[in-house]
């Protein structure tokens, strides 16, 4: 790609607007030295143009004769710089007013007005950064667990822009052994079987890179009275789930966040699904299979404690119409797990039927005694391989999943002709640079 210098001069508050000790302002662009020259004064330099890269400068913003904060600079020239232009780093004391008086003041100077993303586009712009890692950092800045902050630093560090690279390069030097000709000799052939194990790699890593950004959503799914909210609860591990001896307690649904071995997932607590006569029930059980149409894991509960009866059958037709749909979007693994819940109270229900229907293996647990759960919780990640080495390069995004699906069709279908190879290079300068390729 050829450097092109934007010409624009951006301003962004890249800490968050509130009470704190610092605020942040980023002055990033060539006329960011002299907007700066415009409206500090320094105790140790007159003009910032002198300024050496990386050390602190300390002074005050003013405004004509008015000092609006004492502050520290930190200097960071073209090439040197996040953003690849001329970068002025504002420390201004945290707090709302102080810190939006210095913004508006660096805008008044003819600054543009960004948000730190802006500051990420300009960095790709100039490619101090690619598109990959451009995805992580909003990501990583979002992190949910300590795994999802530590797979992402690795992505924005480049561990999946390296792969890509390889890849780049494995096709360049098909380009010297294949040729033109149209039957793809020995080494070719090595080469596309690199290729194709590097992105196989790389796909496998997918779930687990999606369930890191966009967490799956559990839904607790079961007839009314089965302990749904009590086992919301003891997942939670606190009582925030009205229990109820009485059917038809939970009337609205409720989600939270939770982590399960460092992966993010939202867990649902739902009404019980049962034919009835009650307005409001009714448009509680709608709820609940609008919950349902979203689920990426349903945890199915019946009552150790009753025989099967029409209800449960209700919850079992419901799961069978689940999974169908699901099968058929084909977007991520749906699983449903069945849990037998009230496991201390004596058996009453026969399960056989729950297994053949749904073909699973049953769970047993007692919610209310928090028992089984582990259990349960390893086969909610059992898909994920949640041993995870540094540095290993991890899909992320639907973009790059679409691109490198994309690339892996044409290594099963394409004969490798110089138009192939070319189609194949272009997949993946588009997955490390954005479209523009
Ligand atoms: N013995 C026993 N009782 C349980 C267990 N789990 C839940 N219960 C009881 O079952 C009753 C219903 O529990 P809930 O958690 O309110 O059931 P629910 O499925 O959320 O019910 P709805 O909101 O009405 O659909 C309460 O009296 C709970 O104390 C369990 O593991 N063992
Ligand atoms: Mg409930």
């Amino acid at each position: 790609m050829n450097i092109h210098l934007s010409h624009e001069t951006i301003a962004a508050i890249v800490t968050p607007l509130g009470e704190g000790g610092i605020g942040k302002i980023v002055v990033s662009g060539p006329k960011a030295l002299n907007m700066a020259n415009d409206i500090f004064e320094g105790k140790h330099i007159k003009d910032l143009c002198n300024a050496e890269n990386g050390k602190l400068y300390y002074g005050h913003i003013v405004s004509g004769n008015q000092r609006i904060d004492e502050v520290i600079l930190n200097i960071e020239k073209q090439g040197n710089s996040f953003t690849g232009e001329d970068v002025v780093e504002i420390n201004c004391h945290g707090g709302i007013r102080i810190l939006m008086r210095v913004y508006e003041l660096v805008v008044s100077h003819g600054a543009k007005k960004e948000t730190w993303e802006g500051l990420a586009a300009q960095a790709l712009e100039n490619n101090q950064i690619d598109t990959i890692q451009k995805e992580a950092l909003p990501e990583l800045v979002a992190a949910r667990t300590k795994l999802c902050a530590k797979v992402l630093l690795d992505q924005y560090n480049g561990a999946l822009s390296r792969m890509l690279h390889e890849c780049l390069d494995i096709t360049k030097q098909m380009e010297c052994t294949s040729a033109e000709r149209p039957n793809a000799d020995e080494k070719t052939i090595l080469f596309l079987k690199e290729l194709t194990h590097s992105i196989d790699a790389l796909l496998n890593t997918a779930p687990f890179g999606m369930a890191l950004i966009s967490p799956q959503a559990i839904v607790i799914l079961g007839k009314p009275n089965v302990g749904k909210s009590t086992l919301m609860n003891a997942v939670l591990g606190e009582e925030q789930m009205i229990v109820h001896h009485e059917p038809g307690t939970t009337r609205d649904y409720a989600s939270e966040y939770i982590s399960i071995e460092d992966i993010p997932f939202e867990i649902v607590d739902t009404a019980g699904i049962r034919k009835t006569e009650d307005t409001v029930e009714s448009m509680s059980i709608e709820m609940t299979r609008e919950q349902l149409g979203r689920a990426d894991k349903v945890l199915a509960i019946f009552d150790n404690s009753k025989p099967l009866d029409h209800e449960d059958r209700e919850i079992l037709d419901a799961l069978k119409s689940w999974k169908m749909a699901k099968e058929y979007e084909r977007q991520r693994a749906c699983t449903i797990i069945p849990l037998i819940n009230k496991t201390d109270l004596p058996a009453q229900l026969d399960t056989k039927i729950i297994e053949s229907e749904i073909a699973s293996p049953v769970y047993y647990i007692s919610a209310q005694k928090k028992e089984g759960l582990d259990v349960v919780y390893k086969k909610l990640v059992g898909e994920f391989n949640t041993c995870y080495y540094p540095g290993t390069p991890v899909v992320f995004s639907k973009r790059q999943l679409h691109l490198l699906s994309g690339a892996r069709r044409m290594l099963e279908t394409a004969a490798f002709s110089a138009a192939a190879r070319q189609e194949l290079r272009n997949i993946f300068n588009e997955c490390l640079w954005g479209a523009i390729y």
